[in-house]
């Protein structure tokens, strides 16, 4: 695969689009906390493969990240696109979970979905409950975030992107990202760290708002 170029209107020419998602939509809570004051809220991490998904989970997580991971073999040569993750000696082939208390009133609960294309059959059932995704992106490779955009817009998942600034990255301004990934104006759009405990807890708090203040909007009888 060509990487994703980022002048106007090219990655987005490029296209979203394509896989299917059926089904209903999130809503609910992950359930299972021992604090009754306390609410739980599952969000998913998204996004293409090498973005920063289990990176970002294991900064912020205060619990030890839970990671299902696997040495990528010969097996999956010629399977996983590794254009721009040369170094990536691990892949996520199941989730990522980990858990970050924001307040004694709000705990968030962290699903890492697995990047590549072949395990998107999952991608439904970890999206059950959720009340929102971070679809992380690397600049350098956008299109491998499309698809991940694409499934929450089309099940109404509120969502907010990520750009992950990695080193060497051409640095983009968010206009510019935005634009190749083609998300609406009312979708929050931030850079951020992976490997930084405060940016990726920014990008956190970020989602929470966004899916607060979208839930305002629907619930708003004006
Ligand atoms: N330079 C840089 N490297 C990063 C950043 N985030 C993740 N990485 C590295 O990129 C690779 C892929 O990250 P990983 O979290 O495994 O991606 P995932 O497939 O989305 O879970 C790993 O080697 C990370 O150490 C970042 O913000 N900057
Ligand atoms: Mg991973």
């Amino acid at each position: 695969m060509t990487p994703g170029h980022l002048e106007p209107g090219n990655a987005a020419g490029a296209g979203r689009g394509a896989s299917e998602a059926g089904g209903a939509d999130g809503g609910g809570d992950a359930g299972g906390v021992g604090d009754a004051e306390a609410i739980a809220a599952k969000l998913l991490i998204a996004g293409g493969f090498g973005v920063g998904k289990t990176t970002l989970v294991g900064s912020v997580s205060e619990v030890p990240p839970l990671r299902t991971e696997e040495a990528i073999t010969s097996a999956s040569a010629g399977v996983d696109d590794l254009t721009g993750v040369e170094s990536k000696v691990s892949t996520t082939v199941a989730l990522d979970f980990g858990r970050i208390t924001i307040s004694p009133e709000l705990i968030l609960y962290l699903f890492g979905t697995p990047g590549q294309d072949r395990f998107w059959f999952m991608w439904d059932e970890l999206a059950e409950g959720a009340i929102g995704a971070v679809v992380l992106a690397d600049p350098r490779r956008l299109e491998t975030s499309f698809p991940a955009v694409d499934f929450f817009e089309r099940r109404g998942v509120p969502f907010i992107v990520g750009v992950n600034c990695f080193d060497g990255a051409h640095k983009y301004t968010a206009e510019e990202v935005r634009h190749a990934l083609d998300v609406a104006p009312n979708v929050p759009l931030m850079l951020c760290d992976a490997r930084q405990r405060a940016s990726a807890k920014d990008v956190l708090i970020t989602l929470v708002e966004h899916v607060m203040y979208q839930y305002d909007l629907a619930h708003s009888t004006l």
